[in-house]
């Protein structure tokens, strides 16, 4: 069974973007503890770090698209 990596941005992992996602990665950025996301699919800037820039970009990127693409790291696959 190949291994399903989680979809840039998608936290829930319910297959697609909406403010769910933005809401389940704002809540993160609050509180990390209380809140744990998968790193690859919530660092949309692609910068290393989850922090608010992340939540503004996926924001942005849900009401417009192509406007504000993600842009999560390629992780080295095995
Ligand atoms: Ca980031």
């Amino acid at each position: 069974m190949p291994l399903i990596r989680a979809m840039c941005g998608d936290l829930d992992r319910d297959g697609t973007l909406n403010v769910l996602d933005a809401q389940l990665l704002l809540n993160h950025v609050a509180d990390p503890d209380e809140y744990p996301i998968d790193e690859y699919a919530g660092d949309v800037t692609g910068d290393g770090k989850i922090d608010v820039a992340d939540v503004k970009l996926l924001a942005a990127h849900i009401i417009s698209p192509e406007q504000y693409p993600l842009s999560c790291r390629q992780i080295a696959t095995p």
